[in-house]
């Protein structure tokens, strides 16, 4: 989809603006791109990072980063199979990572550079070129170590959704709406966070349980305070808190497929639409063996689900967060049937468990893998100038170092045995690969195939996937303060 002329004058004058308003960051963008790399051709796409003035409601407008001044970027459609080339500019002062969540990717395209992607230079720009894969609903996100700093990273606005067509579309719904979960206006705080208590199975493992309070009990008698954790002032979905932006406008009868991805730096979000059902109809963009039916749907940082509502219950609704205060302050949008008029409904849903499992095959089994990778995971209270420091088989990630780092042999099937020595919930995410979900807290399963999977608190989850991407693949915790603290390793396979 190149660029239009429309679209570039609209473009134009949006950077235009952003450089009256945001202190000369915007400044670059206004004059036309340094063409590094002789670009000849027009790119497929473009995508310009620049500090962005992004109107959450009209009396709440937050200056951020983002692409192409707007919230979440553009959403890329691109073609499985069919190569595409991407511009880059980095309008900031900070040089970036773009990482392309959930595709197969070769290391200088994938963007990270622990695994070696060449930075995005600050005010310059960077061509890429790549065969996307595997079809569906991937996304892209900024890749850099934020650690203190709340200006950068994905404490920012740089998200943006991908849908990698298939070459056949089962197409049982009428039409797709994309929907992105942000926060903004981070903040630190003391006192950790509080435990969630959704996941299915819900069984703690006792000698996890035993390690993690008894290092927490030992911090605390030494008179440390418990780690930072982050907070947001501001809730959003698709850019607009709740209430503002444009409703999702339906019909009675209709069936929406949405998109659903949270694009959040550490936080874990739910949603419920008042007497609707969600069908499921993929995970991370992979489409699951048994597509099942949910009131509330769950997604831990990074998490995309598919899934299909029938509207068959006219009135104005609230698509939002359980959480009432996270909700009350923006996350959630509104749903309005044709001629229904009236303040937008709240019912808060039944308590409603997540477990992955709903969507598997049924008693399923994966077959054993060539090889088990026993991974445990631990937290160092308050470690780090007041952060928690966080270890893989009790080693903080070194990139100097690169440490820990495990060797796969290309081809063979891998198990990781991850083991949560902590009682927070941990997105985990391969990079350049998705996995299967084997077993969940003991209980066996097969036929999830996600790229990011919540492992519950003091618990034990089992993926397998096979090591096919030759190079380095960083594996870690999504959440921006803990993969920054230490929450991430490298397979390295030849
Ligand atoms: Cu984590």
């Amino acid at each position: 989809m190149p660029i239009d002329r429309r679209d570039f004058l609209k473009f134009g004058s949006l950077t235009a603006l952003g450089s009256v308003c945001s202190d000369g960051f915007g400044a670059a963008a206004a004059s036309p791109a340094p063409s590094q790399g002789a670009p000849g051709a027009p790119a497929d796409h473009t995508l310009r990072i620049a500090r962005s003035l992004i109107e959450l409601a009209p009396d709440h407008i937050v200056s951020t980063t983002a692409y192409n001044s707007q919230f979440p970027g553009p959403l890329l459609r691109l073609k499985e199979g069919q190569r595409v080339t991407v511009d880059v500019h980095n309008d900031t002062d900070v040089p970036e990572q773009l990482h392309w969540h959930g595709q197969f990717l070769p290391i200088d395209v994938d963007g990270a550079a622990e695994e070696g992607t060449p930075y995005i230079p600050a005010k310059s720009m960077r061509r890429i070129s790549f065969v996307p894969g595997p079809a569906g609903f991937r996304f892209y996100h900024t890749h850099l170590v934020a650690g203190d700093n709340l200006a950068i990273g994905q404490y920012n606005g740089l998200v943006g959704p991908v849908y990698i067509e298939p070459r056949h579309e089962p197409g049982a719904y009428d039409r797709e709406v994309f929907l992105t979960l942000k926060e903004f206006e981070p903040f630190f705080s003391k006192g950790g966070d509080m435990a969630m208590d959704f996941l299915r199975p819900g069984e703690h493992e006792h000698s996890l349980e035993e390690r993690g309070e008894s290092a927490m009990k030992a911090s605390l008698a030494q008179g440390a305070t418990r780690g930072y954790e982050v907070g947001y002032q501001t809730f959003s979905i698709n850019g607009r808190m709740c209430g503002h932006g444009e409703p999702i406008r339906v019909k009675a009868g209709e069936r929406v497929l949405f998109h659903i991805l949270n694009g959040s730096a550490t936080e874990i979000r739910s949603l419920a639409l008042p007497g609707h059902v969600f069908k499921v109809t993929a995970l991370d963009g992979n489409p699951v063996p048994h597509p099942a039916d949910v009131p509330v749907l769950w997604l831990g940082t990074a998490e995309r689900i598919s899934a299909i509502v029938e509207m068959k219950r006219p009135g104005v609704w609230v698509l939002g967060d359980l959480a009432d205060d996270d909700r009350n302050h923006g996350m959630g949008i509104v749903i309005e049937y044709a001629n229904q008029r009236g303040k937008p409904q709240w019912i808060k849903p039944k308590p409603f468990a997540w477990d992955y499992r709903r969507f598997a095959q049924l008693n399923g089994h994966t077959a054993a893998p060539d090889e088990t990778i026993e991974l445990v995971f631990a937290k160092r209270n308050a470690a780090n100038r007041g952060f928690n420091v966080w270890t893989i088989n009790d080693v903080p990630f070194d990139m100097a170092a690169m440490l820990p780092k495990f060797d796969l042999k290309h081809g063979k099937r891998y198990r990781l045995r991850m083991r949560n020595a902590s009682d927070d919930i941990h997105p985990m995410h391969l990079h350049r690969h998705s996995f299967e979900i084997a077993s969940i807290a003991g209980q066996p399963t097969a036929g999830v195939i996600k790229d990011v999977a919540m492992l519950g608190g003091y618990q034990t989850m089992e993926v397998d996937f096979t090591a096919d991407q030759l190079g380095l693949s960083l594996f870690h915790c999504h959440m921006q303060l803990h993969m920054d603290f230490g929450f991430m390793t490298l397979f390295d396979c030849a």
